[in-house]
Order: structure tokens, then C-alpha cells, then sequence
């Protein structure tokens, strides 16, 4: 026993426990949990925390890079601005990042994440070569740069090599944009394969892979990708982009005569493995299918509404018995508030209802969205996270009873405050595994951290 925790008030979806001892083992997890303090912890020094503990939150999906171009796409483009203008200067930005880039500028946003209540975090990871399509030496070292900076910021990682082999649904090869994504299956494997050996015995950290959408993965391509996946680890998460915009159902339609996610449901085994980004674009027919395959929608609001996708049908998959979680995904925003509060709000504006996603009557919209992206982005993760129970690891996020809009409310409106008039200065400590990564909302590491993110963003000014 590394430790034992005396929490002033514990949420479990299951209700508040006030207090709470939260035992915690020498490899980061959470042992016991109990509501008085146990009698072989006696000999252990109690640490007392004060506050609302709440399980960390999964961040489902992540493009870190893009962090550094938050803010720097907002100006009108002359022949209209949509995802696919967006794009083009998303590829401009990327053409120029090293690994050295790319590492400070993920280092500074996972502590923002930590900062915010993510815990955890599912890496979407397309960026693999030097900028004229050349594997670098060796071919992990873009990937191992992005798992220091998870390291070096202290919050757990599942990084999932995506697939990219086609530019389009027509098959042609990536475009020039898209050389440093281009991979064919062997070498996605490949890629895998040595990270899973990078990760091995790492409590902190999982490999998947992830077919980068419909459009890059051509179907032998997939199947070939799937197949060697099963081969190197049968559980591992796999995580596509799918439906996002209007324009790739339609082509997807055209090149395969069904839309995207009933394309995927007849074609590929999904299961409670898959993480299917966006899904925004879906019928009822497809909701169902997503519900009954058991993957999680990965709904990342502040993102879509930034580049116009759409609103997720957030009310549907939860009527359903969809999984559902949140990825902050270009990281436009980075906080656990918003995408929840944002989750509701765009049901609110297109539906002229309220508290649409509570559930049954009476319940609370806060805390049924945060148990909800909890299990769905545990399941996204693969890792045990999204509990304070025996057998997870101990990612705890503690919001301060002092902080104005946690003022006087009871413990049963804590989330709801937080949630809807919040924001992440409500966060005061985090855990991740075990181990205080922020305390009194400052990480141990972050002068240094933003100094070279800042070096990182001169540089390409
Ligand atoms: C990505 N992002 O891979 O970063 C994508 C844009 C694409 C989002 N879809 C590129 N939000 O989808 O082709
Ligand atoms: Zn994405």
C-alpha cells in the first residue's frame, strides 16, 4: 500500500460518499474503497483532501499537433471557409512540425488537459514521416515523441497508429498534403508492433490502431489492417473518423452505395473495441447498429461546431443505449466543461427543449453526461480508468469547494455547477495513477513546458 486518501466527498454514478478512504496500491491502483477508514490501513499516513472528488475524465480524441494552429483559422477565407478550406491550412501547419515540435506543443497541451480534469487520453495518430513522406529512424520516432510528452506531463496515453493509404474514397494514392500520413497496412503493423513493445509493463499507457477514415482506408486496405491487428492483440481499441461532414456521406455513398457508418456495420466486425469518431451524420437504422455493436460514439462538440460538421445526435444514441464519450479533437478548446455543456446545449438549440440529455425525470443533466463519458471513454481508452473502484487506476479530479460557483450548493448540484456554470478554474488537484500531477491548479512541470512550447510556436511564426 502506497497510500490512503480521506476524501471529503467521493461521486460514484452510483451517488456522493462523504467521506470517502481511498486506498491506493504501489503500481497506482485503486485498491479499496470504503466509507470509513479499514483497519489494515491503520499503520499508512491518511491524506486528507478536501473538496469534490470526481473520476478523471477520458479525452476519447486527440490530434495534439493541432494545438499550435488554435485560434489561427478563424479569419475569412476569400471563397468561403468550410472544413475542407480548414483542412488545406491544417496541412500547411503540419508540413512544418518536427518531432521536437510536436512534442512541446503535446507536453503543453496534455498538462492543459490534466489542468481541465482529462485524465486520460486516446492520441489519433496520423503524423509519421518527415516532411517529404520519408519514414523517419526509426519509423516510431514521431510516436515516441508524442509518449514523452504524455510521460513528461504525467497523463495516461493510448496512442493508435492510423492507417492512411488512400487521398480519397476513389482510391488515388494521398495527396501531396498527405505524404507525411501515407502508410499501407504492413507498415501500420509494423508501427504498432514496436510501440506495443515501447508500452509494454507501462500502467500509463496502450496501443491501438486506427483506419484514419473511410476515405484513407480502402477496403482490402482495412481488411488487411484488422486482421494483423487480431494477430498482435485481440483487444486492442480501434478508432475511425466517420460521418463527420455532409460531403463524405454523399461521396461515400456514391463509391459504395451505402452511407459510412452502415458501411462499416456491414462490413467490419465492430464491437465494443471501436471508437467511431463524430458520427454525426447517422440515421436511426445507424444509431441502432452503434448501439447494439456496443462501440462508443466519439462526440467532440467544440471541435464540429468549430469546423461546421453538424450537431451529433447526441439525444438519439443515448435513447438508443449508445456508449458515447468526448474528445476535444483540434483542441480549438480544451476543457472537459465544455464539451459537456456543449453536448446539451446544441440539443437545446435545435430541439427548443431543456435538460434534454438527464434522462429520466428529475435527474441531473451534469451527472449523467459525466458517468456517460466516463464509460464511453474508458471503453475508448482500453485502459482501467473512469472509477475510483479496486482494480482502476487512481485518476482523480478534485474541485474546490472554495471556488464561487461551488459555493453553498449541496453535493447532489455540484456537477450540474460545474458543468453548465463552471469552467476548469473549478479544478484544483488531479491524479493520475496514484500520483499528484496538479496541485493548487499548477503542475510541477509547466514553466518549462510553456517555455518550450513557446520556442516552438516562434519558431514557426
Ligand atoms: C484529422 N480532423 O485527421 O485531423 C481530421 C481532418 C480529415 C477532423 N476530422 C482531416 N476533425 O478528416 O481528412
Ligand atoms: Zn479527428
Amino acid at each position: 500500500l502506497t497510500g490512503l486518501l480521506e476524501i471529503e466527498h467521493l461521486w460514484t454514478p452510483a451517488g456522493w460518499l462523504s467521506p470517502a478512504f481511498v486506498a491506493i496500491g504501489p503500481d497506482g491502483g485503486v485498491v479499496r474503497v470504503e466509507p470509513v477508514r479499514f483497519r489494515e490501513a491503520g499503520a499508512a499516513t491518511v491524506e486528507r483532501v478536501a473538496g469534490y472528488a470526481l473520476p478523471g475524465m477520458p479525452n476519447l480524441h486527440s490530434h495534439a499537433f493541432q494545438r499550435g494552429l488554435a485560434g489561427l483559422a478563424e479569419r475569412a477565407a476569400p471563397g468561403g471557409d468550410t472544413f475542407w478550406t480548414w483542412r488545406e491550412t491544417m496541412y500547411r501547419f503540419v508540413a512544418r512540425l518536427a518531432p521536437e515540435d510536436v512534442e512541446a506543443i503535446a507536453a503543453q497541451l496534455y498538462v492543459e488537459m490534466l489542468r481541465a480534469g482529462y485524465t486520460a487520453v486516446a492520441e489519433f495518430h496520423y503524423l509519421h514521416h518527415d516532411p517529404d513522406g520519408r519514414p523517419y529512424a526509426p519509423p516510431t520516432r514521431m510516436a515516441d515523441h508524442v509518449l514523452a510528452a504524455a510521460r513528461r506531463a504525467g497523463i495516461g496515453i493510448t496512442i493508435l497508429p492510423a492507417l492512411y493509404a488512400a487521398g480519397g474514397f476513389g482510391g488515388a494514392p494521398p495527396e501531396a498534403g498527405q505524404r507525411r500520413f501515407a502508410t499501407d497496412a504492413p507498415a501500420l503493423l509494423r508501427l504498432v508492433e514496436a510501440l506495443r513493445q515501447t508500452a509494454r509493463g507501462d500502467p500509463a499507457a496502450r496501443v491501438g490502431a486506427a483506419p484514419h477514415s473511410l476515405r484513407a482506408a480502402p477496403p482490402a486496405a482495412l481488411a488487411d489492417l484488422l486482421a494483423g491487428l487480431e494477430r498482435l492483440d485481440a483487444t486492442a481499441p480501434i478508432h475511425v473518423h466517420v460521418a463527420e461532414q455532409r460531403r463524405e456521406v454523399e461521396e461515400c455513398l456514391a463509391a459504395r452505395g451505402t452511407p459510412p457508418v452502415a458501411w462499416l456495420l456491414d462490413h467490419a466486425p465492430v464491437d465494443s473495441r471501436w471508437c467511431l469518431v463524430h458520427a454525426t451524420h447517422v440515421g436511426r437504422e445507424e444509431i441502432a447498429g452503434i448501439a447494439r455493436s456496443g462501440a462508443v460514439a466519439g462526440l467532440c462538440p467544440t471541435t464540429e461546431a468549430n469546423l461546421g460538421d453538424g450537431v451529433g445526435p447526441a439525444a438519439a444514441l443515448f435513447a438508443a443505449g449508445a456508449a458515447i464519450g468526448i474528445g476535444s479533437d483540434s483542441h480549438v478548446s480544451v476543457s472537459v466543461v465544455e464539451e459537456l455543456r456543449w453536448l446539451e446545449y446544441a440539443q437545446r438549440l435545435t430541439g427548443g427543449r431543456r435538460t434534454v440529455l438527464a434522462g429520466r425525470a428529475g435527474g441531473s443533466v451534469g451527472e449523467r453526461l459525466w458517468a456517460a463519458a466516463l464509460e464511453g471513454g474508458t471503453r475508448a481508452v482500453a485502459r482501467p480508468v473512469g472509477a475510483v473502484a479496486p482494480g482502476r487506476r487512481a485518476d482523480v479530479v478534485v474541485l474546490d469547494p472554495g471556488h464561487p460557483v461551488l459555493a453553498e450548493r449541496a453535493r447532489e448540484q455540484v456537477l450540474d455547477a460545474f458543468v453548465f456554470a463552471g469552467d476548469s478554474t473549478c479544478v484544483r488537484d488531479v491524479m493520475v495513477g496514484g500520483r499528484w500531477v496538479v496541485r493548487d491548479r499548477r503542475h510541477p512541470d509547466e514553466g518549462p513546458i510553456l517555455d518550450a512550447y513557446r520556442r516552438t510556436l516562434r519558431r514557426l511564426a
